[in-house]
């Protein structure tokens, strides 16, 4: 049944890795939009969400950058013609006419509200950013054909990078702490999250207090497997005391109920700062000591704000209280193992959470894989999004930081597992980490593109 477990031995059929291959290629074929503009855009799910989405796209053009460059570079063209010109690069941007997703381009009238607002509708939230990795591996692939074209992409591509990490380590961290705080549950990626439970359950939400909507989510996924309405009503309300704020982060910054010093957000952006950083110094902008300083922050208040030496994990820290959120997830163990930070002894010894029953070890989940919340957890739930289920994305990370602490086993375990997984069930936005059942959206774009990454690992 485990195709995959084979590898071990590096004794691979070549047809099922053949096989996974055109059937990833398939998704991301059949999730992807070609725009009269020229641009073009990889839906994640075809019904469930139709537009261009910032995180995703990043993932997805990793899968492209392995047969089809061009497509990787013209998933990421698409995103960043919805850059902001202060540099914010948005969750979501609607290149198409509002079809059914809440929240659409009308909700969110960025053009309208701000003057930052590029040519073309977008939300007005953001998403952790995975890009400055997508673009390095783009550049890298080009390199190995082409050296001027990988140049001109990388001087095209640097300064969009660098105003959008200098917007995150500005606007978003006025306090200097190398760490980005976000405004809303959705900018983590992480929605429905229980690290958001504490912080949402402060915030009370009046019905007239936000616009009469409609979901259309749960119309083409089974709603156990959703938010729920009453999350719903306040990821509204977030977003209008956003948009009534102009979108101006000094406005929001004063008395916005939710504001997080995001532990994975500004993880993924202090790795990519190492991009970035190297990225400078091939092009020699000269821009290398205030990257440096933003790394260096970072590195500091990981271990003094984000750090919880007790219980050996890292917690988002709560702006509003003063508080870092305690919840043991697959993310309190993600910025650990992808920062890079710890020496290489630590991680191993701090691997042992990889191992416990909260986190699957001892055979207690049928895929060995991380779930999204310690399923001793009361909150747990198999089915629900951010909740329990295991996302392809977050145990890619893992993978991807195994590999470089150069942890081959353990970033061996993570490959092979994906790989069976999905080989198995197919390509879907999350799975039961008990049954391995796949759940959510079905042919779901970054599990595909991811899972093409793995296999041109192998
Ligand atoms: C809201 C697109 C996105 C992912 C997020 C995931 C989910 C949206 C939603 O889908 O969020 O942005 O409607 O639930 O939580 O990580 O980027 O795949």
């Amino acid at each position: 049944m485990n195709a995959f477990t084979k590898l071990r031995n590096y004794k691979i059929e070549q047809k099922i890795k053949e096989d996974l291959f055109e059937k990833a290629k398939k998704v991301l074929d059949e999730n992807w939009v070609e725009l009269p503009n020229g641009l073009g855009y990889t839906r994640p799910a075809d019904k469930l969400y139709p537009f261009q989405w910032n995180w995703d796209s990043g993932f997805t053009a990793y899968g492209y950058c392995h047969y089809d460059i061009e497509k990787a570079i013209k998933e990421m063209d698409s995103l960043f013609f919805g850059q902001w010109k202060n540099g914010f690069l948005p969750s979501i941007v609607f290149h198409i006419p509002s079809v059914n997703y809440f929240t659409n381009a009308e909700f969110w009238n960025v053009k309208k509200v701000t003057d930052q607002a590029p040519n073309v509708d977008t939300s007005g939230i953001s998403q952790p950013p995975v890009h400055a990795l997508a673009i390095w591996h783009i550049y890298k692939k080009l390199l190995e054909k082409d050296y001027k074209k990988a140049i001109k992409f990388l001087e095209e591509y640097y300064p969009r990078l660098f105003k959008l990490h200098k917007y995150y380590l500005e606007k978003r961290d006025p306090e200097g702490t190398g760490l980005v705080t976000i405004y809303h549950p959705w900018e983590s990626g992480f929605d429905n999250s229980p690290r958001w439970d504490e912080i949402l359950s402060r915030i009370k939400v009046d019905k007239d207090d936000i616009p009469p909507y409609k979901r259309h989510d749960i119309n083409v996924v089974d709603k156990k497997y959703r938010p729920s309405d009453e999350d719903y009503d306040k990821y509204v309300y977030l977003a209008i005391l956003l948009k009534n704020n102009g979108y101006e982060d000094e406005r929001i910054y004063r008395d916005h109920p939710f504001r997080i010093k995001d532990k994975v957000f500004s993880t993924i952006l202090y790795i990519a700062n190492k991009r970035l950083l190297a990225m400078s110094g091939i092009l020699k902008t000269g821009d290398d000591n205030e990257i440096k300083e933003w790394m260096r922050r970072f590195e500091f208040s990981f271990y003094h704000i984000l750090w919880n030496e007790e219980d050996k994990l890292c917690y988002d820290f709560d702006l509003t209280i003063h508080k870092q959120i305690k919840i043991k997830s697959v993310d309190s163990l993600l910025p650990v193992i992808l920062a890079g930070i710890f020496p290489r002894s630590k991680i191993k010894q701090l691997a042992y959470h990889l191992d416990s029953v909260n986190f699957c070890g001892k055979n207690m989940c049928k895929v060995k894989l991380l779930p999204s919340l310690d399923i001793r957890d009361e909150r747990f739930s198999q089915y629900l999004y951010w909740r329990g289920p295991i996302w392809i994305n977050v145990n890619w990370l893992i993978w991807k930081g195994f590999m470089e602490y150069q942890l081959k086993e353990r970033a061996r375990d993570f490959q092979i597992h994906i790989l069976n997984l999905v080989n198995r069930e197919g390509f879907w936005e999350y799975y039961s980490p008990l049954t391995g059942k796949g759940l959510g959206a079905d042919n779901f774009s970054w599990t595909a593109a991811l899972t093409i990454d793995l296999l041109n690992h192998l």
